[in-house]
């Protein structure tokens, strides 16, 4: 198995990122061959730097199709690791001109062992498609954001010696009293015989272990491991080297669980708090800066969060990182948006939606701040199919990583047929905004919880996934009219205190910030945007980020 992302020191000293001198042609027929798209690279190549997205090319910016880039780049002969951290969405790749890899899916880490025979100048060249479909891609073309395409995240290359390790993947349980840990690390050694390696935990030599060739268990215990918590980011490197190789896995060590009708973290009740966020920038796509990242983060923390739902597709590094050293909690899903009955019956996507999310874990377990894998959002979840594939997704999460919760957001929970598949009940909705007013919170409350009785699910808590109005950055009415930042800010205070009244498990604002809206959405969405951020898309506070600010403090 290869694993998509080592943060290993000397690695990274040693890793090219492919980053400039990139050049790019759309392909509007998606017919072109590599020999044909190699030579229109040459000829005519756009030059871009990645990541990006091609949206932001001359008249491009609504394009969605094949798309071809290439990179020259130098590097010595020899065994490489060639990591895509992301492409929005399906990539084929070849290398000097032999296939490498290809992908399908967005958002999602692959990776490809390469050989170079001989040192010098090599070119890397991928056919990107963001194509969607109604029936069987994941996402569809329905959705509530821009479809961008692109290479929306870094593209790693890192030279490895000749017997190397790779794929560490680390698992763990605390003891009951939380004073211990059992560590598990599994790990492929690829080499003739066996290697040398040196176990280091936070920098400290732990002990020496002989890998042999193939996959290797390392167990040990634990004591008195700082534990990980929200504000309170203690992370753990376990880093296995000898003179040569070396990686490392960076962790944190947390329990979460359910409790008599609340989330746990690590024995304590918690009531989650903060937002909705996409990954996304008006400007740049989903191919975010890190001092945009940074700079979101800061003004999630300043607004007294401590949860993300990274809505609605599994995030970049940056941010999963930042979370992890912030001690904020981080909700992880693949991006089922709204599909129908008759899209979960489609063999591709159970097929697709099962490997994703396998990739989806692989990828993101270790980072402490995950807390809950999200099965999808707003789907039809009254429906056998969706009962089977929500089924067929919770199996495969809770047996691939244990130790997080699994929860799904449903828009028709009072009708759900899936809610057993779920550690707590996450639920959309928009009164004031939508429909009738705030005060509906008090009877549809009411009504999950009896509903949750009967089914026999009493102490599964109920958190608010979604719950917002839009507004218009700047626009402002002592009316509170419709797209006034009044009216936001006052369907949002008034929600956050009635959720305290009601003692619900969590609440997460929808959402962050503004974001761009696909096409065809634009006549209900106000310049095409969904307006419903509390800072618009420059993260310029409107007056309800105060205001949730102050709502949120009130919550215990
Ligand atoms: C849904 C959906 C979000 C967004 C929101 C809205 O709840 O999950 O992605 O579209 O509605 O703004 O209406």
């Amino acid at each position: 198995m290869i694993n998509i992302r080592s943060y290993d020191k000397r690695r990274a000293e040693r890793t090219v990122t492919l980053s400039e001198g990139w050049r790019f042609i759309p392909d509007r027929d998606g017919a072109l061959a590599l020999e044909e798209a190699s030579a229109a690279l040459l000829e005519r190549g756009i030059p871009q730097s990645v990541p990006s997205v091609w949206n932001y090319i001359p008249d491009l910016f609504d394009y969605e199709g094949v798309g071809w880039y290439c990179c020259d780049f130098h590097a010595e002969a020899g065994k490489y690791k060639l990591v895509f951290e992301g492409v929005c969405n399906d990539a084929d790749a070849w290398l000097d001109g032999e296939p490498v890899i290809s992908h399908v899916g967005a958002f999602l880490g692959f990776a490809s062992y390469v050989e170079l025979g001989a040192g010098g100048g090599h070119t890397l060249v991928l056919r990107v498609s963001n194509h969607t479909n109604v029936e069987n891609t994941i996402p569809a073309s329905k959705c509530d954001w821009k479809r961008y395409g692109g290479i929306i995240r870094p593209i790693r290359l890192t030279p490895l010696p000749a017997d190397h390790i790779d794929g560490m993947r680390l698992t763990y349980e605390l003891s009951e009293d939380m004073k211990s840990a059992n560590v598990h690390i599994r790990v492929e050694f690829y080499g003739k015989n066996t290697g040398k390696y040196t176990l280091r935990i936070n920098g400290e030599v732990s002990r020496e272990y002989e890998l042999l060739s193939g996959e290797n268990e390392i167990d040990l215990e634990l004591s008195e491991p700082e534990l990980w918590d929200v504000g309170a980011s203690s992370l753990y490197s376990f880093t296995l080297e000898n003179e040569s190789d070396s990686e490392t896995v960076r962790t944190g060590f947390k329990r979460v669980g359910i409790e008599d009708g609340r989330i746990t973290l690590n024995g304590k009740p918690i009531t989650l708090k903060g937002v909705n966020r996409h990954e996304e920038k008006h400007d740049c796509g989903h191919a975010l800066p890190y001092s945009v990242t940074v700079g979101d983060m800061d003004l999630i923390c300043e607004l007294g969060s401590n949860t993300v739902r990274g809505s609605h597709y599994p995030n970049s590094r940056d941010m999963l990182d930042l979370c992890d050293e912030r001690g904020i909690l981080f909700w992880s899903e693949l991006p089922l948006w709204q599909y129908t009955e008759t899209q979960a019956s489609e063999p591709m996507i159970i097929e697709n939606a099962m490997r994703m999310g396998r990739e989806m874990v692989l990828e993101n377990m270790h980072h402490p701040s995950v807390f809950v894998w999200g099965l999808h959002n707003e789907c039809e979840t009254e429906t056998e199919a969706f009962r089977l594939l929500s089924g067929q997704l919770f199996d495969l999460y809770r047996s691939l990583d244990p130790s997080k919760l699994i929860t799904f957001a449903t828009d028709r929970a009072l009708d759900d047929i899936c809610l057993d598949y779920c550690d707590f009940i996450s639920v959309n909705r928009y009164p004031g905004w939508y429909a009738k007013g705030v005060d509906e919170w008090y009877s549809f409350i009411a009504a999950l919880r009896d509903r949750a009785e009967s089914l026999g699910m009493k102490d599964k808590p109920i958190v608010i996934s979604e719950f917002g109005a839009g507004a218009i950055h700047g626009y402002s009415s002592p009316y509170k009219v419709k797209w006034s930042e009044e009216l936001q800010s006052d369907i949002l205070s008034r929600s956050i205190d009635i959720f305290g009244e009601l003692s619900v498990a969590g609440i997460l604002v929808w959402q962050f910030a503004d974001i761009r809206v696909s096409v065809e959405r634009a006549l209900y969405r106000p310049r095409c945007f969904n307006n419903k951020g509390l800072v618009n898309e420059d993260r310029e506070k409107k007056v309800g980020f105060d205001a949730v600010k102050a709502a949120l403090a009130r919550i215990e």
